[in-house]
């Protein structure tokens, strides 16, 4: 029992997910692999701190479709390129996600919503 039971659970749990995900049957006629996440997202949130030490922001984001990511409150970094001008707690921002060679994801794009 044990083990094979076990990993029999999983599979259904996958197979389980990936069904009810909007949006995901667009996605995996253009990839490949099962554990595939875009290139690039956009999201909408509000900036919760500041970090320019880091290079950090904290922002409660929404869902992102794109990333199969429901909303939540996460860091993510700044691209060097990026000013940090006008972004503040309490901030309202729309921005966009591209895949950082060490896997995770950086902010490449971001504006106030208003
Ligand atoms: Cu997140």
């Amino acid at each position: 029992m044990g083990k094979a039971s076990g990993s029999l659970l999983i599979v259904a749990f996958a197979t389980g997910l990936s069904l009810v995900v909007p949006g995901s049957v667009a996605a995996q006629s253009r990839d490949s692999g099962p554990a595939e996440t875009a290139e690039k997202a956009t999201g909408k949130g509000v900036v919760q701190a500041v970090n320019k030490e880091e290079r950090q922001l904290r922002i409660t984001h929404e869902a992102i479709p794109a990333l199969n990511w429901p909303g939540m409150t996460m860091a993510f970094k700044l691209a060097p390129a990026l000013s940090f001008e006008g972004l503040a707690p309490g901030a309202k921002v729309t921005f966009t996600l591209s895949k950082s060679p060490e896997g995770g994801y950086v902010i490449e794009q971001i504006q106030r919503s208003e």
